[in-house]
């Protein structure tokens, strides 16, 4: 099995979901600036010219939070709830939420402050960042109040969608988001960087 990855925050929870579950792959770490994502071979497993993608055998996987269930399965962890629809139900939902709402709207803080250093893009443009804070407020109160008197986002266990929904938000500190009045939020990111393999997803 191979994963294909870049230091960013999609590669960075089926990274950490791999090491966590003890997954025997062998990590393929890709140039972005090199423009490896968009070299055609790369692009015949992932058309979009994203990281990551899953190549196991003749299977090929593109979209994190897929390859995170088909690491689930795989290992047989309950991770993802495989014999157990409402639960799969469940975390859909939240998968769901997290990629048309909460993504974008922590995405702006991430992207200026974590994607611009690793990649060599720049300095922040904080001056872009006061017209996100609306979007960001409005999805952060949703997710805190789901929060409160839980430590994970569903099925009182951890399962994939805490990697999904905590990839960009993890660094909300070195990003800046707003996030001082989201106390429930705060515990449960900081709960997580408890586990080692979320911590500390990166290939040696
Ligand atoms: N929805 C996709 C997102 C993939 C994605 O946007 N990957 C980013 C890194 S976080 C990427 O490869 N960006 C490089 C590019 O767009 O050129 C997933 O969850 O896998």
């Amino acid at each position: 099995m191979q994963i294909y990855w870049i230091e960013a925050q999609a590669p960075r929870r089926v990274l950490a979901l791999a090491r966590h579950l003890g997954i025997d792959a062998e990590f393929v770490e890709q140039d972005l600036r090199a423009g490896a994502l968009k070299a055609p071979g790369y692009l015949a497993l992932n058309p979009n010219g994203k990281a990551p993608v899953l190549v196991d055998g003749d299977t090929v996987l593109w979209e994190s939070s897929a390859i995170m269930a088909y690491l689930r399965v795989k290992a047989g962890s309950d991770l993802w709830p495989a014999d157990d629809p409402a639960g799969q139900v469940e975390l859909l939902r939240w998968l769901s939420w997290n990629d048309q709402h909460w993504a974008p709207a922590v995405a702006p803080f991430y992207f200026e402050h974590v994607v611009k250093s690793t990649f060599g893009f720049g300095p922040p443009d904080r001056d872009a960042l006061p017209a996100a804070v609306a979007d960001f407020s409005r999805y952060a109160k949703v997710l805190d109040a789901h929060l409160a008197g839980r430590d994970h986002v569903a099925l009182n266990r951890l399962t994939i969608a805490d990697f999904q929904l905590a990839s960009m938000a993890a660094h909300w500190r070195e990003s800046e988001m707003p996030m001082a009045e989201f106390g429930n939020i705060i515990r449960w990111l900081d709960g997580l960087m408890r586990i080692p393999a979320w911590a500390q997803p990166w290939p040696a």
